[in-house]
């Protein structure tokens, strides 16, 4: 059986590496199908139906990610102690036993939750979508679920779904919205698997014998009824499911149930992170950018403001709004999203150096956006940055050492260069794989034309002395 299974991969594994590039990038993935118990959607589509699936995605290139739930009571300290690390997973990080971590959900009342005022803010920043926890690993469901009274609408003096909020909130104020939904991980229901952390990454040590229990068992009585739910009762959401961290315990077979479910959803994306050998639709690097993206896959870097997802009261590490735009703008030039979180209070409220970050972020996009959304990826490429010849990273390779000069990003007949290092008189770029007919600035509403002149091996591109914006002065190249 292990050798059947090794032999397979290894075909499937030259197959894809003998594809064209082409073929692997656009998911042609016919050739994982037999690996799979049920056939994903990603398996059968043609490129034009995968394209037309990812269309609203990939032009959206900005999201929100939103972590919010019963750890946000605790934030980040439990029996007078601070607990270091991401504040979601105070449950695991602290040994919380079940009885005392769900006795959390009767003081849970966010009175100031605001749905209106959160898809506003998301709309403010320039996102396009925004991904709430459903259900993160504590087990405790952030939605009206029958299938399990662990929710906010049965098991706390809320009694509303905020799901269903945000979800009206979103069709009305035109975005997309997704259900983040831990499907393995769950520290509160029998059998649900739990990752420690602290003892060699070893899965499912669990940490009070009221986690005991079979993991199929636990899917098939609360995690598959609730994504059932999440799925059918929203309307035209979740537009995306985000699934995560799964261990051994999703095998192909019972990860295979949840694609026979996912299937009926045939607008759905869902990510890399379900299991049992599912690619997805979305590679998701977390808190890091990929230094050429990943060719061939869609993908979508996710990433904290500070330090936590969860809300932790004393976590005031925050990014730079210059960091957060670089990053927006870097992840853009490599064909990704940039999926960035919030983690509102055990009020509702959203920490006020999240809103201002935000805000100064969708200002630069209201001036600026032609220059992300809905671009392709640079026609360069050496000014992200390159290999060093001598540095390794953790993993042995060559390290990436990232520039920041400028980064490009593509229109119909445009190029864009979002310059962050200004240089005093003009800018010089190798000549583009097109031919460039004039240039203004973007945040120039005039237009007015910059000039140019063609060198031996480029274009120096005249600049006025100062930039227009303090952190990325958008260059329109404009192209036949
Ligand atoms: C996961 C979650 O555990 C985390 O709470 C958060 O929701 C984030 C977006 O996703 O983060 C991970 C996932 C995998 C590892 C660490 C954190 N890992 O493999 O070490």
């Amino acid at each position: 059986m292990k050798k059947r299974c090794f032999i397979a991969l290894a075909v499937i594994s030259s197959i894809q590496f003998c594809l064209p590039a082409h073929a692997q990038l656009q998911g042609d993935r016919i050739a994982t199908s037999s690996a799979h118990p049920v056939a994903a959607i990603q398996d059968t589509e043609t490129k034009a139906q995968r394209d037309a699936r990812m269309l609203w995605w990939r032009e959206a290139r900005f999201g929100m990610f939103i972590h919010w739930g019963l750890y946000s009571i605790p934030a980040g300290t439990w029996n007078g102690k601070q607990v270091p690390s991401i504040g979601e997973w105070i449950m695991n990080n602290a040994s919380i036993p079940v009885a005392d971590y769900k006795a959390l959900a009767p003081q849970f009342n966010p009175t100031s939750f605001n749905a209106h005022d959160i898809v506003a803010l998301a709309k403010a920043a320039g996102m396009r979508y925004i991904v709430i926890t459903s259900k993160h690993h504590d087990g405790f469901a952030m939605f009206d679920s029958k299938a399990d009274p662990f929710n906010i609408v049965a098991a706390t003096p809320f009694h509303r779904d905020p799901l269903r909020e945000l979800a009206d909130e979103c069709r009305k104020q035109g975005i997309k919205l997704g259900f983040y939904y831990s499907q393995d991980q769950d520290w509160t229901a029998p059998g649900g698997a739990a990752y420690k952390t602290d003892h060699h990454d070893r899965p499912n040590h669990h940490w009070d014998t009221a986690q005991d229990g079979d993991f199929a068992t636990y899917l098939h009585t609360k995690a598959i009824p609730q994504l059932k739910e999440l799925l059918s009762n929203y309307g035209e959401f979740p537009a995306v499911i985000w699934f995560d961290t799964p261990t051994d315990d999703m095998t192909p077979a019972l990860a295979g149930e949840i694609v026979a479910l996912l299937n009926q959803y045939p607008k759905l994306i869902w990510n890399n992170r379900l299991g049992g050998s599912y690619q997805g639709d979305t590679e998701t690097p977390e808190q890091f950018i990929p230094p050429q993206g990943y060719p061939g896959r869609d993908w979508e870097s996710c990433m904290t403001m500070n330090d936590t997802w969860g809300y932790k009261s004393y976590d005031t590490n925050f990014k730079s709004t210059q960091t957060l735009l670089q990053n927006l703008i870097d992840i853009a030039s490599k064909g990704g999203n940039y999926l960035l979180n919030i983690g509102p209070d055990s009020k509702g409220n959203v920490p006020p150096a999240e809103v201002e970050r935000l805000k100064q972020v969708g200002q630069w996009l209201s001036v600026n956006g032609e220059a992300i959304y809905g671009t392709s990826p640079t026609l360069f490429g050496d000014e992200a940055g390159s290999f060093s010849a001598t540095e390794k990273d953790e993993s042995g390779k060559p390290k990436f050492i990232p520039a920041w000069d400028w980064r490009s990003t593509t229109g119909a007949h445009r190029i864009y260069i979002e310059v962050f290092n200004w240089p005093a008189g003009s800018l010089h770029i190798k000549k583009p794989a097109r031919a460039v007919t004039g240039a203004y600035l973007l945040a120039d509403s005039s237009h007015k034309a910059i000039k140019l002149n063609e060198t031996p091996d480029g274009i120096d591109i005249a600049l006025p002395s100062k930039p227009l914006d303090p952190v990325a002065t958008v260059i329109v190249l404009k192209t036949k």
